[in-house]
């Protein structure tokens, strides 16, 4: 397939309802969609999943523009590929900005597999077709709020709850949690909000039976990670630490944690992470695929990522009506009784709605 032409989109989209973790507060997502074309005319989306500012990672939506423009669509552009597994020798010279590089790769990922004939997940290697679904909650200041949260995705059939914290918004919040909650699947996320001189606090979580506790520890961390998980009854499931697959063989090794959540532009994209799917499989590590509130475009990669034998846990690929009034695809994503059925047409199997794309783009560029 010849790229003969690539559109970049900087789209802005109001959340629901404002989204808050130890990093900060999200209203708006401010990001990017990357259309490529082929000579015969046709289309694959990918989401570049970063935000205004750089909190939960280096990247930021301006950041990624300048690397998609200057650096990542000039490697690519009237290139002749055969498979989307080629772009990494492409984009090998140009360190990091795994974000920038996964929203195009998995744009190529998309065309590829409408070329094929068949879905995005068929084209990945994906088994199932349905998911289980869990659901990502913010830091509320009230906690009645946040129990009303939690009841209204408990009846909605959510297979499992994950609640962030932070230091002062921990321990007594899961407390809270588990007398009105005593049995619901329950997980947290820190967002790397605690150092080793946290142990204690830490490790007073273990009698919630949470299902692990997400990234407690700084970012890319992995020594440190596995000294706590030796102080902890909880698994450790590690998000921000994990950049590739190279971090996730250490992981194993050192047993920094004993669950990955993947994210598929956190490590750069579907080719990398079929590569660990394929690596936790063997080494019996459970794994789930993890969310960046993304658009329809972006939630429907990860759909067909999570199709794969190992993704045993539920994501945080919600329905398109957690974060939003209205998405950008057709048909929105649903979620029954914490089920989602993947879609079956070619490619990323939804359609991407053009006219609610360009009501919300800010910048557009076109390179041919
Ligand atoms: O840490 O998993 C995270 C959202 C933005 C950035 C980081 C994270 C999250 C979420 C929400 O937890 C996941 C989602 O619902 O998309
Ligand atoms: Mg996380």
């Amino acid at each position: 397939m010849k790229i003969n032409e690539i559109n970049l989109y900087k789209v802005k989209m109001r959340m629901k309802n404002p989204f808050t973790t130890s990093f900060g507060t999200e209203h708006d997502r401010l990001f990017l969609l990357v259309e490529v074309i082929d000579e015969k005319g046709q289309s694959g989306w990918g989401e570049c999943v970063t935000s205004e500012r750089p909190l939960y990672i280096e990247e930021f939506t301006e950041s990624s523009w300048l690397m998609l423009k200057k650096f990542l669509i000039p490697s690519l552009l009237r290139k002749d590929i055969e498979h989307p597994d080629e772009l990494q020798a492409f984009f090998r010279p140009y360190k990091r900005n795994h974000l920038a590089k996964s929203a195009l790769e998995g744009a190529v990922w998309d065309l590829y597999a409408k070329r094929q004939g068949v879905s995005l997940t068929e084209a990945l290697g994906g088994v199932k077709s349905e998911i289980d679904v869990g659901v990502s909650l913010g830091i509320e200041d009230d906690i009645d709020q946040l129990l009303a949260n939690i009841q209204g995705k408990v009846d909605e059939g959510y297979k499992r709850i994950k609640v962030k914290i932070k230091p002062g918004k921990d321990v007594r919040v899961l407390e809270q949690i588990r007398e009105e909650f005593p049995d619901i699947p329950l997980m947290a996320d820190a967002n790397s909000a605690y150092t080793l001189e946290d142990v204690e606090t830490l490790k007073a979580m273990d009698p919630f039976n949470l299902m692990m506790i997400e990234q407690p520890l700084a970012a890319g961390d992995l020594i440190d990670h596995a000294k706590l998980q030796k102080e902890l009854k909880t698994p450790i499931c590690l998000d921000e630490s994990i950049h590739s697959y190279e971090d996730v063989r250490k992981a194993i090794e050192l047993d920094s944690g004993r669950i990955i959540n993947l994210k598929i532009g956190r490590v750069g994209g579907l080719t990398q992470a079929k590569k660990i799917h394929d690596l936790c499989e063997q080494a019996n590590v459970p794994m789930w695929c993890g969310g960046m509130l993304e658009s329809g475009v972006g939630r429907a990669h990860n759909i067909a990522i999570t199709s794969l034998a190992n993704f045993t846990l539920p994501g945080d690929t919600a329905a398109s009506a957690r974060y939003w009034d209205k998405d950008i695809i057709e048909p929105e994503v649903t979620v029954n009784q914490g089920v989602l059925t993947i879609p079956d047409a070619p490619g990323i199997g939804y359609e991407v709605n053009r006219d609610e794309v360009k009501k919300r783009t800010i910048q557009f560029e076109n390179f041919q």
